[in-house]
């Protein structure tokens, strides 16, 4: 163990002397889960909490990358330093890529962007307790903002909303019946919409549709800031700039109204919860395979004694 502190330490000296290969095995290590995760936590917990968290999500094949390759090299050349975490199976980095895709993302790098793909599967407590711990690391080592591009499926949607600040949901035409079960999932979520392939018909059909619904909302009382839609054309570079002006003003927006500290705040608690949920279902699991298998007992008086033995410990691992 005292191996790996000092190995960890070094490493998070290098990443702040701006060293990127540190930086590149630090989130490797977080990514992995275990002791090391938690020791890169402590390290890196003190150090974060400056950069502004930007999560791009939507269907597969909604231009998440396109966008979010053209958004971070535009950043990059404009004195800022990028990173973007894409976990998204068919990321550019991950394969099935197109070559255009793939070359964007290389410019991308080239102009200053740091860009890390993840697998959805296999991780240690999931997602929910990976994505958090990445996010710090580049936070923690001056990447600002932090661009987490993710596929819009049920639960790795929402995970990834409790781990941004502002939140792109990304749609093209037709986005009104691929995801008619979930459009108040979306509603709940977004802090602004993109509107993609502006060059394809049926875009302005979709904004209308996107209209309707958060007017509908904004009727009931669940939205609290009327999310902006931007259109763009993402493979010609068009609409950047105004999605660059919306995403900036959302981050204006809360931080004058004073809303950062209350998302930071949802975002710290989320991931409290899915540490302890985590180690529940470790403890779970240990406890279940330890039975006796002579069945004399109910299953609830069996649990019951099971959570009772487990509030007693003191020690957890
Ligand atoms: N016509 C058109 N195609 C686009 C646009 N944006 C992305 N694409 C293409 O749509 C496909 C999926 O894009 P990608 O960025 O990988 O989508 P992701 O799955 O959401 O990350 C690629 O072939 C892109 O070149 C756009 O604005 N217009
Ligand atoms: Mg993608």
């Amino acid at each position: 163990m005292a191996s790996e502190d000092s190995t960890i330490n070094s490493l998070v000296e290098r990443a702040s002397e701006g060293d990127r290969r540190s930086v590149a095995r630090l989130l490797t290590l977080v990514e992995r889960g275990g002791v090391s995760a938690e020791i890169i936590a402590e390290a890196t917990h003190p150090l974060a909490g400056k950069s502004h968290v930007i999560g791009i999500t939507g269907a597969p094949g909604a231009g998440k990358s396109t966008l979010t390759a053209s958004l971070a090299r535009d950043l990059a050349e404009s004195d800022h330093t990028p990173a973007v975490l894409a976990v998204d199976p068919s990321s550019p980095l991950t394969g099935g890529a197109i070559l255009g895709d793939r070359v964007r993302m290389e410019e991308a790098t080239e102009a200053g962007a740091f860009i890390r793909s993840m697998a959805t599967r296999g991780h240690a407590g999931g997602l929910a307790l990976a994505v958090p711990g990445m996010v710090r690391v580049f936070d923690a080592f001056g990447f600002n903002p932090v661009i987490i591009e993710t596929v819009g499926v049920g639960q790795v949607e929402v995970d990834v909303a409790s781990a941004a600040d502002t939140v792109v949901v990304v749609v093209t035409s037709g986005w009104g019946d691929a995801v008619q079960a979930n459009k108040a999932g979306l509603l709940e979520i977004a802090d602004l919409f993109v509107v993609n392939k502006a060059d394809r018909p049926g875009a302005n059909d979709a904004r209308r549709d996107l209209e309707l619904m958060i007017d509908l909302s904004q009727v009931t009382g669940q939205a609290v800031r009327r999310p902006e839609i931007v259109m763009t054309t993402a493979t010609e570079g068009k609409g950047l700039n105004e999605l660059k002006e919306a995403v900036s003003e959302h981050h204006q927006f809360l931080i004058q109204e004073d809303q950062m500290p209350l998302r930071r705040s949802k975002r710290w608690k989320a991931e409290v919860r899915s540490r302890l949920e985590y180690l529940l279902s470790e403890f779970s699991k240990e406890s279940i395979d330890n039975l006796e298998e002579n069945q004399e007992s109910s299953p609830s008086s069996v649990a019951n004694d099971l959570a009772k033995n487990l509030l007693k410990k003191d020690e957890l691992g």
